[in-house]
């Protein structure tokens, strides 16, 4: 058999070597180690092949240790020879090195598994790797997020930004606003079904996505696309600004207007917001952010601030610095998208999310470098590389093309340092966003997202200066993930770019 050649590793590592051999994986193989990627490993490998390996006491077949002097943090080293040992440099550093094992797990011809031969010593490039679900346009239920975070785990990507809020539907429970679940949680886009998740249900998401080492980053969209927040308290929203591409968009796609007070089904952006000048609405702010901030361990809480297309300037950049500073005095760190960027008193520290072009356009640039003169650093989501939503061709079933078709090889080729002239420092590292309009199942989401997720997470892991950065490499090592994500059931698209493996 041919071997796929570099070793068939995504995202690539720092450094590997291949040995010539192979290590037998039977049910005789036993599994040593103090960590939850115990148990882990031994179920991926029986969800992946039949064989249950045992857990057992040191000397064992393979060991899993923790020693922090291996690699930077999330890091750790890897050889399969005889037997094989994971080092992590902490817990997350153990779970990638076993992602990394089972990427080494091949079926032989005759049938039987094996562990390729191989000697791998890895890192992060980058600190902040994520994906983003927008379960606002469709809901997404409990397992449903699961299954994403096992998918976008095992590629390495370490944050969950939950877009819980917009103008079709609000899902997350806050007991001192009930009416917003109440009534504004049971629609989506196009007339669906909605739904929202209670605290105990986003207790259960987040304790899960820790299992894998994801961070849960929740956003509620402000001062835009709060048109669900009017179906629910009508004070605290403007009525609908409609513009000019909003009218001609929703006669294109035969979609109804917003109307104030009732749910919006469409798609249209920018004719919403909250009332800037009520002091409830700051009330309702503090709230909503006082009790997402519980639910919350992780440090960022989203404030959104995309699209406000009907707020006069002036109004926008002083909520920006209004709803940044409640999140700071909440005790967390505020992220926001880039047009909060135009406020100048936007809070210290604030994380920006560049959703721009590759190549800046408008003011996006200029936006995006506030937050960094404000001490804060930026995540890149350029839209017409990072963007998920977007279509693979023009003729895809699925997905959007506002910002371009992405194609595998598109979502590839960028490079996070070279978008923004910011210094390398300023920027903690990538984030692909997966927008619901289009999206009614996880097995849709699944095919926008895969593989081009995997394409963001090496950009995001593997070092830039890496013999295997090249999208020839790429290609051939992605191929060899198509039997990973078939016995994990992930319905990815099976891109003619890509020569997909059997086994
Ligand atoms: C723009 S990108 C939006 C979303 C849409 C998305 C669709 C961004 C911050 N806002 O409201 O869902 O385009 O691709």
């Amino acid at each position: 058999m041919v071997l796929p050649h570099p070793l068939p590793l995504v995202p690539a590592p720092v450094s590997a070597t291949a040995g010539e051999g192979r290590m037998p994986v039977t049910a005789a193989i036993r599994v040593a180690g103090d960590s939850p990627a115990v148990p882990q490993l031994i179920d991926a490998v029986e969800r992946r092949t039949g064989i249950r390996l045992a857990q057992a006491e040191a000397p064992a077949e393979i060991t899993l240790r923790i020693d922090p002097a291996v690699a930077a943090s999330e890091g750790y080293t890897l050889s399969v020879g005889e037997t094989a040992e994971i080092v992590g440099a902490d817990e997350a550093g153990l779970f990638y090195g076993v992602q990394t094992l089972l990427q080494l797990l091949r079926e032989d011809e005759d049938g039987s598994w094996s562990l390729r031969q191989a000697d791998v010593s890895d890192a992060p490039r980058f600190p902040r790797r994520g994906v983003m679900l927008d379960v606002a346009r469709h809901f997404f239920g409990v397992d449903d997020v699961k299954r994403f975070i096992d998918a976008a785990s095992a590629l390495k990507l370490n944050h969950l930004h939950l877009h819980l809020s917009d103008d079709q539907g609000w899902r997350i429970e806050i007991a001192s606003w009930p009416l917003l679940t109440e009534r504004a949680g049971a629609t989506a886009a196009g007339g669906d079904p909605g739904g929202f998740y209670t605290k105990d249900d986003y207790r259960e998401i987040v304790a899960y996505a820790a299992s894998r080492h994801m961070i849960v980053i929740p956003e509620i969209d402000l001062p835009g696309h709060t048109h669900a927040i009017g179906v629910a308290y009508p004070e605290l929203v403007e009525a609908p600004v409609l513009n000019d591409e909003l009218i001609a968009e929703s006669a294109r796609l035969g979609q109804p207007l917003p109307v104030a007070g009732e749910p919006y089904l469409g798609w249209g952006v920018g004719h919403s917001s909250v009332r800037i000048h009520e002091a409830r609405a700051y009330d309702f702010v503090r709230d909503v952010v006082r009790e997402l901030a519980k639910l919350t361990p992780g440090p960022y809480l989203h404030v959104g601030g995309d699209e406000s297309l009907g707020t006069p300037q002036a109004d926008f950049d002083l909520f920006a610095e209004r709803v940044t500073a409640i999140v700071v005095e909440a005790g967390k760190t505020p992220v926001a998208w880039h047009e909060m960027g135009s406020a100048p008193g936007i809070a210290e520290g604030t994380v920006g999310q560049y959703w721009g072009r590759t190549t800046p356009e408008g003011t996006h640039a200029e936006e995006a470098a506030r937050f960094v003169e404000r001490g804060g650093a930026l995540i890149l989501s350029p839209s017409n590389t990072a963007y998920l939503d977007m279509k693979y061709a023009e003729d895809f079933p699925l997905g959007l093309a506002w910002a371009g078709v992405i194609d595998v090889r598109t979502a590839y080729e960028w490079e996070p340092t070279a978008v923004l002239d910011v210094p390398d420092a300023a920027i903690l590292g990538v984030e692909a966003p997966l927008w619901s309009e289009t999206t009614r199942t996880l097995a849709e989401v699944e095919r926008l997202a895969f593989p081009r997720a995997a394409a963001q997470a090496e950009i995001a892991w593997s070092p830039r200066e890496s013999p295997e950065r090249t999208w020839e490499s790429f290609r051939a090592r992605l191929g060899a993930m198509a039997p990973l994500w078939k016995a994990e059931g992930i319905d990815f698209h099976p891109s003619a770019e890509i020569t997909w493996s059997d086994r």
